[in-house]
């Protein structure tokens, strides 16, 4: 089976929309075919200012969310990122294959950066994206399913499996993104032009999965549509109502020209009105299993505890050869 590997961070108390349609719910859907690990990024968490009591919890409900939405621990490897110390190891080795201006020009450290002031930015946030090639690396990925915003890190790694391999010989797997292009970029509701993210998007731009239900309706029913009146797909003229067609669509497996029929003659208020229900019916359970998970915390760390140990297996073995390849003396 081909291997995929993919992270979330556990930096907001509940996966959003697009991280949702994006990134996670392809991870449920390769577990079936594919030989797949998937990691909450905790070491990613801190990289821009933390509480420890926060992360923790999030950690948790990261986990718990991605249990309720469908990862089933038996099908695939679930674990936290912390608890394989071989990430932290081999994006050092990345780290120094890596040209500064090379990881200037990130355009994710780009943004964050400029929001929090350059002075201010850490370290560890100019390096996160040679730690996420670390994380691929070390499972020998063949794919890494992300949403768009992903593609230039994703472009780094394969760069830096690349480098390797020829300074040191064949030793990493070069990864492919797997991103699906319908829902590689959902967008805020408020701003169709730019993505909707926990950090860039106001309150009322974005979905929380784990959100009362009558405050997802309210957001779906306030979201920035276009002038004109009818309905149909088109990204570039009608960015906002276009978004919402992508999300129905997603959530119902209905395919955009059957909506677009079964809208004729209808307003945006009816197609809205609709969306809140498919995406408070489609959210309930999860939110309802999530708190199931978090009643029973030592249960879930057991889960993750576990998928730790067979990750460790994997990362261990990738470690000792890349640690042998370049130089450094074996453990007695
Ligand atoms: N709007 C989006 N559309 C499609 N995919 C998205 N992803 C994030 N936003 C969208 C994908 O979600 C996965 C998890 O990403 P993450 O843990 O790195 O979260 P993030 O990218 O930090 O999420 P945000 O909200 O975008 O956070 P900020 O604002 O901090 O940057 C990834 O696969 C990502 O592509």
């Amino acid at each position: 089976r081909p291997r995929v590997l993919s992270g979330i961070q556990p930096t907001a108390d509940s996966f959003h929309l697009g991280n949702y349609l994006g990134a996670v719910r392809n991870w449920v859907a390769l577990q079936e075919t594919h030989d797949a690990f998937y990691c909450v990024v905790d070491l990613h968490a801190i990289t821009a200012g933390h509480d420890p009591v926060v992360l923790r919890r999030r950690t948790r409900v990261a986990a718990a969310q991605l249990l309720a939405v469908g990862l089933d621990p038996e099908r695939c490897t679930l674990f936290v990122q912390s608890q394989v110390p071989e990430h932290a190891q081999l994006a050092w080795v990345l780290d120094c294959l890596t040209g500064f201006g090379e990881a200037s020009r990130m355009t994710q450290f780009k943004d964050k950066s400029a929001k929090q002031g350059a002075e201010r930015a850490s370290v560890g946030l100019f390096v996160y994206p040679i730690l996420q090639a670390a994380d691929i690396l070390l499972y020998q990925a063949d794919a890494v399913p992300v949403g768009e915003d992903q593609r230039q890190h994703l472009e780094l790694t394969r760069d830096l499996a690349q480098r390797f391999n020829n300074l040191f010989g064949a030793t990493f797997t070069v990864p492919e993104a797997y991103i699906v292009r319908d829902t590689a970029k959902i967008t805020d509701l408020q701003d169709p032009s730019i993505k909707m993210s926990k950090s860039a998007s106001s309150p009322a731009g974005i979905i929380e999965l784990l959100d009362e239900p009558a405050k997802s309706a309210k957001k779906i029913k306030s979201a920035v549509t276009d002038t004109g009146r009818e309905i149909y797909y088109d990204p570039e003229q009608k960015p906002g109502l276009s978004n919402l067609l992508t999300i129905y669509c997603a959530l119902t497996g209905r395919a955009i020209d059957e909506l677009v029929e079964a809208y004729a003659g209808k307003g945006y208020g009816d197609l809205k009105k609709d969306l809140a229900e498919v995406l408070t019916e489609f959210a309930r359970p999860i939110r309802e299993r999530t708190h199931l998970y978090l009643d029973d915390p030592a249960q879930l760390d057991k889960v993750l505890a576990a998928g730790g140990e067979r990750a460790r297996a994997v990362a261990s073995t990738t470690l000792r050869t890349v640690y042998d390849r370049i130089g450094f003396l074996a453990p007695a």
